[in-house]
């Protein structure tokens, strides 16, 4: 039996499902670089060097093992631009008996696979993609009958399922939690590890040209490249990361610095998310970290949390709830997307510092992701639909299912609370205790009203207001809209008047 495995530019791990029985000496594994996925949404130009560098290294790595790997580049003569035209076409290249593949990361592209078995004759198998640690099926199983979706609830149960730092039944040093430790300010002249960049070899240098030349016009700048493209590369940056900064990751992970893009992140969620790396092995390698006596308890919790914890349960929630999830809008929002989301043009410093650092590294780290690009599209009531584009073109490691519930769900709480108990949303105080951003800024964040006042105040008081009914009940809100019933009736039009004359001034063009 001869079978073609279809591999997508996300699916770039040795062991994956569709390759995992392979015949070297019948097999063709069929590899496609299409217009469709380079301009679903119009990714940032690093991401799109990366994507596509990385598929040509994984298949240059398999043609070494003596793979037969049928390789579609962009500017091929005939390449129909998308998946399903060019498995039609492979199958007029190849005779082959089945079609195996691993299920896609995005619900569009699995609703397409879907269509390829009614139009196309040679059965298809679309295999689990079970390089997660929780699979589809396991946290439906978790979700039936439950009220309450939270994290914090799917974690422990992860905690418990691995093993992974657990004293017998009960968590390691006593807590699940400990982020209660991780919020501290750097000081000013913190050490940050240099950040850990790859030379492009010919194959990136090629693809960088071509990225240059087809897709000019897409945000983000390319002269900083710097991810890498390969399995080795990704390892390298894991053993860095757990050798440089893992130490410090709890204590600073909420922490903004100007001119510090990275602080003590890990930068892996791009590898992670094309499968260069496992999340068993980055996990593993942090607790080895951790039981070496290098790292101490909060960082490697902190840490693990983000992968067995949010990955896996946001991964779990898009599964759950598409495709309706996506068209749910709790708050009414609909202002269109200001136009300093791609130019970087704002008095606000916090936004310039964010914006321009992810145009320049196709990266923020989460907070600057949750606490300001999407803290004001919230406050501003940007469409749901809007922000989410903008999220899935500007990061490296943006695919749909960990960018959508993450925008949709955490950062605008657009599905009314399905995945955050409340919105995040905050005023100028949170950004100032976490950042030095606001002391170069012509805004004063603890200014209320007026003229110096920082937007994210009165932006904040004006979102509690018009969105009483709906938030109103929700206990967790009981504080501030206690001070909200405080309020003069003065003062509420004040907010209003000003918060309505800044929205006015946003302009998408
Ligand atoms: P670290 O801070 O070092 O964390 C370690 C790892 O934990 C990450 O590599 C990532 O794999 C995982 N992780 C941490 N938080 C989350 C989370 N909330 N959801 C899923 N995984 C998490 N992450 C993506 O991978 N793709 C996205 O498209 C994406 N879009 C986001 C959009 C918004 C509005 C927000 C608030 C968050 C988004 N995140 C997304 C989650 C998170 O911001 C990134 O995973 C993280 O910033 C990646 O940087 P890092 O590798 O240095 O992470
Ligand atoms: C992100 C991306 C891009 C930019 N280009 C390609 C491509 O040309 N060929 C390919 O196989 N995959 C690409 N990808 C990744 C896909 O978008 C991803 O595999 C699907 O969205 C499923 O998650
Ligand atoms: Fe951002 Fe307000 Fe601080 Fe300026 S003062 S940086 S707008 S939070």
């Amino acid at each position: 039996m001869r079978t073609l495995r279809l591999i997508l530019g996300d699916q770039l791990t040795r062991s994956i499902s569709a390759l995992r029985d392979i015949d070297i000496s019948h097999d063709v594994v069929l590899m496609t670089e299409v217009h469709a996925e380079t301009t679903y949404v119009a990714h940032h130009k690093q991401k799109l060097v990366m994507v596509l560098s990385a598929m040509r290294h994984f298949a240059q790595e398999l043609d070494d093992e003596g793979i037969q790997v049928d390789y579609v580049r962009l500017d091929a003569t005939q390449n129909s631009g998308s998946f399903s035209g060019e498995l039609e076409r492979a199958l007029l290249r190849h005779d082959v008996d089945r079609i195996v593949v691993t299920e896609p990361g995005e619900w569009r592209v699995w609703d397409m696979m879907q269509s390829w078995q009614n139009k196309i004759d040679t059965p298809i198998e679309i295999r689990e993609d079970d390089r997660f640690l929780c699979s589809r099926e396991a946290f439906s199983r978790w979700a039936a009958g439950r009220k309450n979706l939270r994290m914090e609830y799917f974690y422990r149960e992860m905690r418990r399922r691995t093993g992974w730092l657990m004293s017998g039944d009960k968590p390691e040093g006593g807590q699940w939690n400990y982020d209660a430790e991780n919020r501290k300010v750097p000081p000013a002249d913190i050490a940050v590890p240099a950040t850990l960049g790859f030379e492009a070899d010919a194959t990136t240098i090629e693809v960088i040209n071509l990225v240059q030349h087809s897709f000019g016009d897409h945000f983000g700048e390319l002269g900083d490249f710097g991810w890498g493209t390969t399995r080795d590369h990704a390892l390298r940056a894991l053993d860095y990361f757990v050798n440089h900064a893992l130490a410090s990751f709890g204590d600073y992970q909420d922490a903004m610095k100007t001119g510090e893009d990275f602080l003590f992140h890990s930068l892996l969620s791009p590898y992670l998310n094309i499968g260069l790396l496992d999340p068993r092995e980055v996990c593993e390698a942090a607790i080895q970290c951790y039981e070496r006596g290098d790292a101490p308890l909060n960082a490697v919790e902190g840490f693990i949390r983000q992968i067995l914890g949010w990955r896996e349960y946001i991964r779990g929630i898009y599964w759950l709830k598409m495709p309706a999830y996506a068209d749910t809008n709790f708050l009414d929002a609909d202002r269109s997307l200001p136009a300093f989301y791609w130019s970087g043009e704002t008095d606000m410093n916090c936004l310039h510092e964010v914006v321009s650092a992810t145009r320049h590294n196709a990266y923020a780290h989460h907070i600057q992701r949750l606490m300001v690009t999407g803290n004001f599209a919230l406050l501003a009531g940007i469409a749901p639909a809007e922000v989410e584009q903008w999220y899935l073109s500007v990061y490296a490691d943006a695919f749909e299912w960990a960018e959508l519930p993450n925008t949709h769900g955490m950062a605008l709480f657009a599905d009314g609370g399905l995945l955050g108990s409340k919105p995040y949303a905050a005023s100028g105080a949170y950004i100032d205790r976490m950042s030095d951003y606001c002391s170069n800024c012509r805004y004063k964040p603890k200014t209320k009203l007026g003229a110096d006042a920082c937007p994210f105040n009165y932006l904040y008081w004006h979102f509690m207001i018009i969105n009483q009914e709906r938030l109103g009940s929700n206990p967790r809100m009981a504080m501030p809209y206690r001070t909200l019933a405080r309020m003069s009736a003065e003062r509420r039009a004040e907010i209003r008047q000003q918060a309505s004359a800044f929205l006015a001034t946003l302009s998408s063009d």
